[in-house]
């Protein structure tokens, strides 16, 4: 007998007649036509087709009752050759259902649908994604002994499966009470793909395929703890971009929420979502801000003390969320790779978390659950963890947070869990952290990796547990710069992929968890908490980048808008996450900070360029003609430590003026000589045009010379652009000069011609 109805055909009527049909294959259903004798048939060859399925479990740590399409499986079906065509599954749910109490845990999940991923992405969308089948539970129609659902898309009855991935998403909704009339909060739940005949052909009739030796059954995810609130890891933001002026704003969006793009190519800004003077932060009352978690309170911030709250974090960490693909949409960042995640709504104002890769040029996110979303941070301290997180979706009257050293064992550090009040960010203190071997991750990691490699193992322990990401596994050295993998996703950590572009491995890492406290005394979203960032320790500052220079030919005007080019800075733990920069015009003491921009491009190429003067750029307008400025980078790693700053670049020149000397000034004017250090001296500033031979002489007033400078052309304080030259006070004859006002006469000779101009000082002591 042949099963597999794939491959032959048995059309209706079934004739039978003197005419036998010869040479029948799967293209040629009918055969061909004989009636003489005696019949020879054709060989038909009998190969299996196999129906290859695997499993990722992107279940939910907890769920609240009563939520709608929660993704918890991604199933990704194949067949060996030809096609398969499959319509129904026979699931069973686990955990509390499994108990024999009659009627408990039957409701837990009021339903479960089967979604086809129809973009190709790999990851759920409900917009993009086609629901194929829905079971919902009823009291008569019970999930305790299997959740049967039949498969229809497009009112066919079933889907075809080829040798091309197809992609299924398997989705559940929480239900209230159970069979048994009890609520279900504290009930477990989880869905098992049991064994391969759970998968069923069309009518629900045996599949017409064998199963792949290599696929092992049961499948099942975690299960799901039913809570009555939860505290998210992040809400569902709206996309959230940099303006012009340089502050984070929300996107404008279309009825369909699609984001509008203006004549420039870039996101238009939403300026209605701006709140201007609100009283509840530290930022100006004249400065855009936006609220992102919806607790009415602006949530920006002046990382880089730059005098503007420019920066907002999407991810819990008091480290700023950067755009780093340069669309200008602010990216969220959970593994800090230099690859932008993605967090998208399920349809019902849920989070789904997304892990980005690039692969052979495409981009591709990966679905995971919120523990593989838990935000990678660095702290530089080892007795204090800092932590944010999201508001708890029912009322509590105390947030606690603790620390562990995996998702499993969550108090393990901290031993307690610390009442933090009714606030959404704390400190973990009294603890002892360490910052153990760390390194960086060089390969990437697939879900069926068996190895990887990293920079350098070498201080690593022969075999134990290492953190990559926000995963844990243990596993063994091959040598120095391989580990073989022994087994992943352990301790209570989600089995992920990892891209080879920077991600943290390490053999500590702390977790800070939270959890919220209600008025009737039960623990949102259970005792356990939920896990918010996953911490490493790092307490060296980066390497001092190189000046940066403007990209223009020495002696030649910059105009308005120009690069700067630096050497970039290193980091062996914490990565270099921003360069910031510092401008000063003219003979300006201030350093004022321009900008900060992240210490990466999208996949890891070193970001070591920044455009002055360019308005594309967020924050920047054209420099004003006439002018010199000089510039100064400092890199900070993801700890939250800057290194040195740069050397001084050398002057950009936005117009180069004819005169040979100007714009001369002198600080502190007056100066007190009795105090020490810089503020003791009078530093005397002028701007040059070209390179020049200096002589500054200074005068009492009585017009009697009383000390003069020389300085060679070309030398530091006879170049082009700003010029700066410190006087202590003192006489050619190295005596304190008498109190009173004197006159600085600063010479400038060149090629281009002389010229002579003078500044007025006092002297206080
Ligand atoms: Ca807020
Ligand atoms: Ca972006
Ligand atoms: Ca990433
Ligand atoms: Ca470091």
């Amino acid at each position: 007998m042949i099963n597999d109805n794939s491959w032959v055909n048995v059309n209706y009527p079934h004739n039978v007649n003197q005419t036998i049909f010869v040479n029948i294959s799967k293209f040629n259903p009918e055969g061909t036509r004989t009636q003489g004798f005696p019949f020879n048939s054709s060989l038909i060859p009998i190969r299996a087709v196999n129906l290859s399925a695997n499993m990722v479990d992107v279940s939910p740590l907890s769920a609240e009752v009563g939520k709608n399409d929660l993704p918890v499986m991604v199933l990704k079906l194949k067949s060996t050759q030809d096609f398969i065509r499959i319509g129904q599954f026979n699931l069973y749910q686990s955990g509390t259902i499994e108990t024999s109490s009659t009627g408990l845990g039957d409701g837990d999940f009021a339903g479960v649908s089967i979604w086809k991923d129809m973009d190709n992405d790999g990851s759920f969308s409900p917009l993009f994604d086609k629901r194929i089948g829905m079971t919902y539970w009823s009291s008569t129609s019970t999930f305790k002994n299997a959740v049967t659902i039949d498969i229809k898309e497009d009112e066919i009855p079933y889907i075809t499966v080829t040798t091309n991935t197809t992609i299924l998403y398997i989705l559940i909704n929480t239900g209230i009470t159970d069979l048994s009339g009890a609520s279900i909060i504290g009930h477990k739940a989880g869905i098992n793909l049991n064994n391969f005949s759970d998968i069923k052909g069309p009518g629900g009739l045996p599949l017409a395929a064998g199963q792949y030796s290599a696929d092992r059954y049961p499948m099942a995810t975690n299960q799901i703890s039913i809570v009555s609130g939860n505290i998210k890891l992040t809400p569902v933001y709206k996309p959230i971009m940099l303006a012009d002026n340089g502050y984070p704003a929300y996107a404008l969006l279309d009825s369909s929420g699609n984001v509008v793009l203006g004549s420039n190519g870039y996101p238009v800004v939403d300026e209605t979502k701006w709140i201007y003077g609100s009283t509840m932060t530290s930022c100006k009352p004249t400065e855009p801000l936006i609220d992102i978690n919806g607790d009415g309170i602006p949530d920006n911030f002046d990382y880089f003390n730059s005098g503007k709250c420019v920066n907002i974090s999407l991810n819990n960490s008091y480290t700023p969320s950067f755009d780093i693909d340069g669309d200008r949409i602010i990216d969220f960042e959970s593994n800090l790779d230099y690859i932008p995640d993605k967090i998208v709504d399920n349809g019902w104002k849920e989070p789904l978390y997304f892990i980005g890769d690039r692969y052979q040029n495409q981009r591709l996110f990966y679905s995971v659950p919120q523990v593989g979303a838990v935000a990678s941070a660095w702290s530089s301290k080892t007795n204090e963890l800092n932590a944010k997180w999201q508001p708890a979706t029912t009322n509590v009257v105390r947030y606690e947070i603790t620390v562990g050293e995996n998702y499993k064992d969550v108090t393990s550090i901290k031993k307690v869990w610390e009442s933090v009040g009714n606030t959404l960010n704390a400190s973990a203190k009294n603890i002892s952290l360490s910052p153990g071997n760390i390194t960086v991750l060089t390969s990437r990691i697939t879900i069926d990796s068996s190895s990887f490699t990293v920079k350098d193992a070498s201080n690593f322990a022969q075999e134990g547990v290492v953190y990559v990401g926000s995963e844990i596994m243990l596993v063994s050295k091959i040598d120095d710069h391989t580990f073989s993998i022994i087994e992943r996703g352990v301790q209570g950590s989600y089995t992920t992929m990892h891209t080879p572009w920077g991600e943290a491995v390490s053999d500590r890492a702390y977790i800070v968890s939270v959890r919220g406290l209600t008025s009737n005394g039960e623990y949102i979203p259970n005792e356990n908490g939920t896990p918010v960032l996953i911490f490493r320790i790092d307490t060296t500052k980066p390497t001092t980048p190189g000046a940066p220079q403007p990209q223009v030919p020495e002696g030649v005007a910059a105009g308005q808008s120009y690069s700067l080019k630096w050497n970039s800075s290193t980091d062996l733990e914490s990565n270099i996450m921003a360069y910031e920069i510092q401008e000063r015009e003219n003979t300006s003491p201030i350093w004022r900070t321009i900008n900060a921009i992240p210490g990466y491009k999208y996949g890891g190429g070193i970001n070591n360029l920044y455009t002055v003067g360019d308005p594309i750029v967020p924050g920047e307008k054209p420099r004003p003609a006439g002018n010199y400025y000089t510039y100064r980078v400092r890199a900070w790693n993801f700890a939250g430590l800057s290194s040195d700053w740069s050397e001084v670049s050398k002057p950009a020149a936005t117009t180069i003026g004819n005169e040979l000397i100007q714009k001369v000034d002198a600080y502190p004017n007056p100066v007190d000589l009795r105090k020490g250090g810089k503020e003791g001296k009078v530093t005397i500033a002028y701007t040059l045009n070209d390179d020049a031979e200096v002589t500054i002489s200074i005068y009492d007033l009585l017009g009697y010379l009383v000390k003069e400078i020389h300085i060679s052309r070309g030398q530091k304080g006879a170049q082009m652009g700003s010029n700066y030259v410190d006087w202590n006070g003192k006489n050619d004859l190295g005596g304190i000069v008498s109190k009173g006002g004197y006159i600085v006469r600063i010479k400038a000779s060149s090629p281009k011609g002389s010229k002579t101009i003078t500044k007025k000082i006092g002297i206080i002591h």
